[in-house]
């Protein structure tokens, strides 16, 4: 074994000069549609995915079905006496595209009540696993161990027109979203609140429910909808959502696709960041004491960072090129309810200068922050404190958009996922034109 890994570090060692080489001198240079570049990493750019449910400009931010966020809080019905809107009417209009009245989006409230129970055995499978357990581990796992209620492996068995695949994979999108506030309800008070549970209030919408079995009393049932219905959708490319539609391009059920985009999220440069903020800011706390936080002592802790080779969480992305709208939103909420929590003060303050360090440092192709630099303060401050838990909240608000993916991708055929591969030595020999990047073929 040890002798494995030493001729594996050897190996490691020599060919990342290979990739670093083609990267710098040959980025540019195409491999038929794509760039060097593109291929190796990450197919930054590539159109190549198609989905109609949102879409991402890099300037303006995400719209959903057309609507900006604000636009999209405004049109949809909200439950009486609330300010944010049912995530049951978000995902109605992420399917078809229609506001829906409010007495339509009763009956997916009354649907949604009906489909809620938890199995017993996901229950038990859950207090099987250690509790140190990472809570997205648990998710993940309850939402797998689920798959033997699928509607679709169990038609698709019994044979089925592929025209009608739409129909049990939005069964199982519906079963399955019925469920995961209580899922993350369970998870959340076994691990953290001494195991003491409360049962689900019947007469409550989804995300109303979930305040109300985590244990947190108002105005928190509208921070988890507008928190679900910020996090839904970001359109197909990025790691979560494009992980449930590869997994499910092989007619693998919502349940298998689900999980696994849950793993996906769970990463430190997707979903987990916005535990990372928290870690981060709580670490700069202790670091400073008592004392109040000022720019310069928060640009030296940025710098820190950046120095230590690691990344500043909740900052940066991959498409967005300015202050991701999901942070605004955020942040106006947060101005009207917490307007003095010191942990929004210190986000504020890092907001004012963590662009201008990113800027300096020079790598980052987007110094603003995103959706994650803002999402833990909240939940801080209404008392969900345990920030581990951070990123199964973003699961769950996922789920509403990735699953409305699935049931189109569906519906529209989409065929299995398969892009092509090359060697690094065939990018090397195009780099050096020893071949045309006709001469790779196309299959
Ligand atoms: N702090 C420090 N360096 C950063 C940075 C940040 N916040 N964001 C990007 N960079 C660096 C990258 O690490 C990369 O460095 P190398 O060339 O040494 O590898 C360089 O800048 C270029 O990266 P990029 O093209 O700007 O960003 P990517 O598309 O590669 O990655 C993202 C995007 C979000 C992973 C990255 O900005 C990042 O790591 N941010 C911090 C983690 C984070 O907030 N993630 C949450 C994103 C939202 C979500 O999906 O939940």
């Amino acid at each position: 074994m040890a002798k494995l890994k030493e001729l594996l570090a050897q190996k490691i060692a020599e060919h990342r000069p290979r990739t670093q080489k083609l990267l710098k001198e040959h980025g540019d240079v195409k491999i038929g549609e794509v760039t060097i570049a593109q291929a190796i990493g990450g197919a930054r750019g590539v159109r190549c995915l198609v989905t109609d449910i949102s879409y991402l400009d890099p300037f303006e931010g995400i719209r959903f079905r057309g609507k900006t966020i604000p636009e999209t809080l405004a049109a949809l019905p909200k439950p009486e006496g609330c300010e944010y809107p049912f995530v049951e009417a978000h995902w109605w209009f992420l399917l078809t595209g229609e506001v829906p009245t409010y007495d339509e989006v009763m009956e997916v409230v009354k649907d949604w009540q009906a489909r809620r129970t938890i199995p017993q055995y996901v229950i038990d499978l859950l207090r099987a696993m250690p509790r140190d357990t990472h809570p997205m581990t648990m998710f993940s796992a309850a939402i797998l161990a689920m798959q033997r209620e699928s509607v679709f492996a169990k038609r698709y068995a019994q044979g089925m027109k592929k025209d009608e695949y739409w129909e049990p994979m939005f069964e199982d999108c519906t079963n399955l979203l019925a469920k995961l506030p209580s899922i993350a309800a369970y998870i959340y008070r076994m691990k953290y609140k001494g195991d003491e549970h409360i049962p689900p209030d019947p007469n409550l919408d989804w995300a109303g429910n979930f305040a109300h079995q985590m244990g947190f009393a108002k105005p928190y049932d509208d921070v988890a909808r507008m928190y679900f219905i910020l996090h839904s959708d970001h359109e197909s490319g990025n790691v979560s959502a494009h992980t449930v539609h590869l997994v499910a391009s092989a007619l693998s059920d919502a349940y298998y696709a689900l999980s696994a985009g849950i793993n996906g999220l769970a990463g430190p440069l997707h979903g987990l960041a916005n535990q990372e903020v928290l870690r981060w800011i709580q670490n700069f706390q202790a670091k400073f004491g008592g004392q109040e936080p000022t720019e310069e002592t928060v640009r030296e802790a940025l710098w820190e960072t950046l120095r230590s080779g690691q990344v500043i969480p909740g900052y940066g992305h991959a498409v967005l090129r300015k202050t991701d709208p999901r942070f605004t939103a955020q942040m106006e909420f947060a101005d009207k309810h917490m307007p003095d929590d010191p942990l929004f003060k210190l986000v504020k303050l890092i907001y004012k200068v963590a662009p201008q360090v990113l800027m300096e440092h020079g790598k980052a192709k987007n110094p603003w922050p995103n959706v994650d630099a803002h999402s833990g303060v909240i939940q801080w401050h209404y008392g969900l404190r345990e920030w581990d838990f951070y990123t199964v909240l973003f699961g769950v608000g996922r789920a509403v958009g990735v699953l409305a993916n699935i049931t189109w991708d569906r519906a529209l055929g989409y065929p299995i996922e398969r892009p092509k591969s090359v060697t690094t030595q065939m990018l090397e020999d195009v780099a050096s034109g020893k071949i045309k990047p006709e001469d790779l073929g196309s299959e």
